[in-house]
């Protein structure tokens, strides 16, 4: 049943959709939701072995067409690892494409080592073996690609895959956890394509400056799909896997759902919402009910992202135009079996991070020039440096707690990310910190002339010769530039 608010707003849509997408009974997508392979390793104890290939393979994302692709043990994207806090993980990497990759643990405290980075290369045809301990909370971390100047193309065309790390504490709290049936990898993506269904990646100084952003959204490989809901409270671990979309994520009814978990893990306490921004390279976990009979889209709302555009006229209505909204995919709950579970009032404990111990604070200021003056080099920068990788820029003192505070230079939002560490963000100098953001991050989004100040405790893995990195995960401005290196002694 459609009521004539809902009625008028699929008509909309349907307008906006290609032909063969339109369906009966409000059904707007037709393809069938993918849930990635789960890939839980060979175990022995602790210690758990996962032999990963990076291949190349087509996909049909359009019938009839033939899209090449890159996965991780599969055709496009990765399988789902998953393992537990405590694990022992051994994992082998072999390339077998035809270009220098690499695959980085997004969001793991880890040796330098083992991080898998752009000073970790596995060269065509070679395998990479690497090991570390599992030594933090239950997340939905994810892995992908992380070559020097071609992390942006490699992301783009599927190296990327969730990790999702279990343990005691989140496993006692009875949240949907049935993977596949409700609890659900939300790989969110967007893309361009050619006529003959091949990736279209850059076309042109515009992508470059801003990043790529696709006209067509894919959830885990899928473009546009339709999941049949089996329950009726599901877990969805949103991932925003996209090169430099930030997504402003809201159902097409406006509903309310809880935000249960950031990047870093679960939050303390359920937030509820109807709205969420998810960077790049950002996680979060919501609940959400769906009824019976029901089919919600969820959408990206344009429009929301902040610019300091102000007397570049053109350069502003160039960036407005890159921003649509985006249908993503709809959930049909027409035989969810009803499922409730009583919310947590309190989900966990962080162990908080005294900011007043902090032994130093980092300043990092990003910034990028503009337009034609691009083209003199070091346009993308972090206290005025191009990421080089002879150089290291900063060093910290293992186990020691810092405060970075990064400040945003430039005409655009850029997502920072710090590898080996969970981050608190205490202040903002505009804004409010709320939702996912109250709780342990890797990312956090600085709009343009904003300061954020964020909070963390460094591992006590020492290696004064293996940089880890930060930067922007806009991935064409990481590629272009917009990164640093630190050691940890
Ligand atoms: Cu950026």
């Amino acid at each position: 049943m459609l009521s004539r608010r809902r009625f008028i707003q699929s008509g909309l849509l349907l307008a906006a959709l290609p032909k063969q997408w339109v369906l009966a009974g409000g059904q707007i997508f037709r393809n069938t939701f993918k849930v990635p392979a789960l890939y839980v390793g060979e175990r022995k104890g602790k210690v758990v072995m996962f032999d990963l290939n990076i291949q190349a393979g087509k996909s049909e994302l359009f019938a009839g067409l033939k899209t090449p692709t890159l996965g991780i043990n599969q055709n496009f994207l990765g399988v789902t690892l998953r393992a537990n806090k405590g694990d022992k993980v051994r994992i082998r990497v072999k390339n077998n494409i035809d270009k220098t990759s690499t695959l980085h643990w997004h969001g793991m405290k880890l040796p330098a080592k083992a991080d898998g980075g752009p000073h970790q290369p596995i060269s065509p045809g070679k395998t990479w073996r690497t090991e570390f301990d599992i030594i933090q909370p239950a997340a939905s971390l994810w892995y992908h690609s992380h070559q020097l100047h071609e992390t942006a193309e490699q992301v783009y065309q599927g190296l990327a895959g969730m990790f999702i790390i279990d343990d005691e504490q989140a496993n006692a709290l009875n949240l949907p956890s049935e993977y596949g049936v409700d609890d659900l990898p939300i790989i969110i993506q967007d893309k361009d394509f050619n006529a003959n269904g091949s990736l279209r990646y850059l076309s042109g100084m515009m992508d470059r400056m801003m990043g790529k952003k696709g006209g067509t959204a894919l959830v885990n490989g899928v473009v546009n799909p339709i999941l049949k809901a089996q329950k009726s409270l599901l877990r969805l671990r949103l991932l925003n896997g996209s090169n430099a979309k930030t997504y402003f994520l809201h159902f097409d009814d406006n509903r309310t759902f809880h935000i249960i978990g950031s990047d870093g893990g679960l939050l303390e306490k359920p937030q509820q919402t109807n709205l969420i921004r998810l960077a790049p390279a950002e996680r979060a976990e919501i609940l959400l009910n769906v009824a019976s009979g029901i089919m919600p889209i969820l959408q990206h709302k344009a429009g929301q992202e902040q610019s300091s555009m102000g007397g570049m006229g053109m350069m502003r209505s160039m960036m407005g135009a890159t921003d649509k909204n985006l249908n993503i995919m709809q959930i049909d709950a027409s035989n969810a079996q009803k499922t409730t579970v009583a919310l947590p009032k309190q989900l966990v404990k962080h162990k908080s991070i005294d900011a007043s111990k902090a032994s130093r604070t980092r300043a990092m200021k990003l910034q990028m020039k503009m337009g034609p003056m691009m083209m003199f080099g070091d346009a993308f920068s972090i206290n005025g440096k191009s990421m080089n990788i002879k150089r290291i820029d900063e060093v910290v003192s293992a186990g020691s707690t810092e405060i970075w505070e990064i400040s945003n230079d430039s005409v655009m939002a850029h997502p920072f990310h710090i590898h080996n560490v969970q981050f608190k963000i205490i202040s903002k100098s505009s804004g409010s910190i709320d939702g996912h953001e109250l709780g342990f991050k890797d990312v956090v989004l600085v709009n343009p002339r904003q300061r954020i100040r964020v909070v963390m405790q460094f591992p006590q893995f020492r290696d004064d010769k293996t940089p880890y990195m930060y930067h922007c995960h806009i991935l064409e401005h990481e590629d272009q530039g917009m990164m640093g290196q630190f050691v940890v002694v």
